[in-house]
């Protein structure tokens, strides 16, 4: 029999993958911890900690299943630190007659897996990761001949296809959407449940990356690491999810305070993205808790159906279609540096302040956070889309090219120029002021436009619609912005923009 080696990324722990369900003496599995993966940009130290622990401990459970496996550490010997250049050296050794990997998640790995026959001169065989709801091209053929790419109808079609939410044919509610029941504040007297949190010593990793001076940013607590890294564990916190967030998600989707940084979030992104759990089991969960529990509202169930079923599925389409001409997009050819404090959160602004800190502590910020306060003001301050791009790609402990690139230069920074989203996501303070609890506290007044307590969202907001007037102003769904900028007083314009330059040109003291 041939000898066949099969290639495991870091985002391919899929124990229910068909490769797993019988073990094969003539079958040898490869994983390995390598800079090309660790140095591509600079990750949050709880992010890199979290893709070792989990392939570690998948690689553990293969071969305690009775399967052939090479783990190579990032600190082994005979570590090449890149994935051909390790399965150049191992096919040789082992007498390898042909390879196969999963087809990879990010447009990068891909290219450079696809040169695997070549460099080898052996047979090379991709197969499905067996995860998403939809294939890479299936997105592409939906769309096939349409101008736009509405989200709404992919997820019509999703919904319908899979037999999600229908009566008869029909969305259960008679409606697709519930945001009207949703994006309410936080009340004054609720108190939000506690994350489920989990405990794991990570230590020796920690110090692994340490002592091979890997750049990383950000804090951990290595001796009680937070994030699930097992299939067993991610599937615990979905059950605390569906048991304790999931009858509050729609309606406090949107909400933010400075008192929780998970609100009820699922927090399940990290263990979906490398596939311990999939999508499909995710829905099946949630859907048959809520047919079991009436006291659980269809807008709750609806609103998160929508972010995995629809979002997710439409990003990674987005992705497949458009990548690579995608990373280098720059619609408003917006040129300036993130401010100093994205690092550090050391900002006057209570909502960016406590957003940064939250996710250097946490590796995470929930959806909101990260569109209409990091990304907002990212946006608003005319940043580059690569600074901002490689700072979400580092920052979050779920963050891959993929899912991380579609919505940060497409839905967040509109550098795509409404490929994804029909208009920018920008706001000034109202909005923030609106959905959470920061404003209250926090140095700058949300109400004020100018002067030197003024929220610099508000001044902002307005210079990014006055600088981009030749791109925006035909869009109809902006058109109102600029009835009510042309009724402003000239002085008052004037006004407006002085105090978003003076802002700008102190950015990192704001
Ligand atoms: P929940 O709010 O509980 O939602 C459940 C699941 O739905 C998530 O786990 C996620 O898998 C999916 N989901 C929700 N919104 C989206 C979305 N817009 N696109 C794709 N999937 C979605 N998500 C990532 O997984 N990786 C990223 O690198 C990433 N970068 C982002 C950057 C920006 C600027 C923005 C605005 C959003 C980004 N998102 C990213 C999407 C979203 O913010 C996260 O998926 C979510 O916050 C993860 O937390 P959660 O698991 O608690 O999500
Ligand atoms: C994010 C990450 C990191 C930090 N390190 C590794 C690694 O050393 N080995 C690996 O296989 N995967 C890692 N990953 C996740 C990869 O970036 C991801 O598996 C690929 O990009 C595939 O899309």
């Amino acid at each position: 029999m041939k000898k066949t080696l099969r290639l495991i990324l870091g985002d391919q722990l899929n124990h229910q993958h068909s490769w797993f369900q019988q073990v094969d003496e003539n079958v040898m599995y490869v994983m390995m911890e390598v800079r090309s993966e660790t140095d591509y940009v600079v990750h949050h130290i709880q992010k890199a900690v979290a893709f070792f622990q989990a392939m570690r401990l998948f690689a553990d459970e293969l071969k305690h299943n009775g399967n052939q496996v090479i783990y190579l550490q990032l600190d082994d010997s005979e570590n090449k630190q890149s994935f051909t250049d390790n399965i150049r050296w191992i096919s040789q050794k082992y007498k390898i007659e042909s390879v196969e990997y999963q087809s990879p998640d990010e447009y990068r790995v891909d290219q450079e897996l696809k040169t695997l026959s070549e460099v080898l001169h052996l047979p090379v065989t991709v197969v499905d990761s067996e995860h998403f709801y939809t294939s890479r091209t299936e997105f592409a053929e939906f769309f096939k001949g349409k101008k736009q790419f509405l989200m709404e109808s992919f997820y019509r079609y999703m919904r319908k296809k899979h037999d999600i939410l229908m009566v008869d044919g029909q969305p259960e509610g008679d409606k697709w959407n519930f945001d009207s029941d949703n994006r309410k504040k936080i009340p004054a007297n609720h108190t939000i449940i506690q994350p489920y949190l989990f405990h794991r010593d990570v230590s020796d990793i920690v110090e692994m990356i340490r002592g091979s001076e890997i750049k990383t940013m950000g804090e951990i607590d290595e001796k009680q690491f937070v994030w699930p890294v097992t299939r067993k564990e991610s599937l615990k916190l979905l059950e605390f999810f569906i048991e304790y967030c999931l009858p509050y998600f729609g309606t406090f989707q949107d909400a933010m305070t400075p008192n929780a940084w998970s609100v009820y979030h699922s927090r399940i992104s990290f263990a979906m993205n490398v596939k311990l759990i999939s999508p499909q089991e995710v829905i099946d969960k949630v859907i048959n808790h809520y047919r079991q529990n009436n006291s659980i509202s269809l807008n709750q169930v609806e609103g998160f159906v929508r972010q995995i079923v629809g979002w997710r599925e439409y990003m990674r389409g987005i992705y497949w279609l458009q990548m690579p001409e995608y990373a280098s997009l720059n619609f408003f050819n917006h040129e300036n540096k993130l401010p100093h404090w994205y690092w550090t959160g050391e900002t006057k602004m209570k909502c960016l302040s406590h957003s940064i800190k939250q996710s250097l502590q946490f590796a995470y910020a929930h959806h909101i956070q990260r569109l209409m306060v990091t990304g907002n003001f990212a946006l608003l301050a005319g940043v580059h889309p690569d600074e901002v791009d490689q700072w979400y790609l580092g920052i979050y402990i779920d963050a891959l090219d993929w899912v991380e690139i579609t919505n940060t230069r497409g839905m967040s920074q509109f550098a795509d120029g409404g490929i994804v989203g029909t208009k920018p996501y920008v706001s000034s303070a109202n909005y923030i002021d609106k959905m959470s609890t920061y404003c209250g506290k926090c140095h700058y007044n949300a109400k004020q436009k100018v002067g030197d307590k003024a929220c610099p969202f508000n001044s902002l907001y307005w210079h990014f619609y006055a600088r981009n007037e030749q791109l925006l102003r035909k869009n109809p769904r902006i058109g109102m912005m600029y009835v009510t900028w042309d009724k402003m007083q000239p002085q008052v314009k004037e006004e407006l923009l002085n105090q978003a330059e003076a802002y700008l040109s102190k950015i990192n003291e704001l």
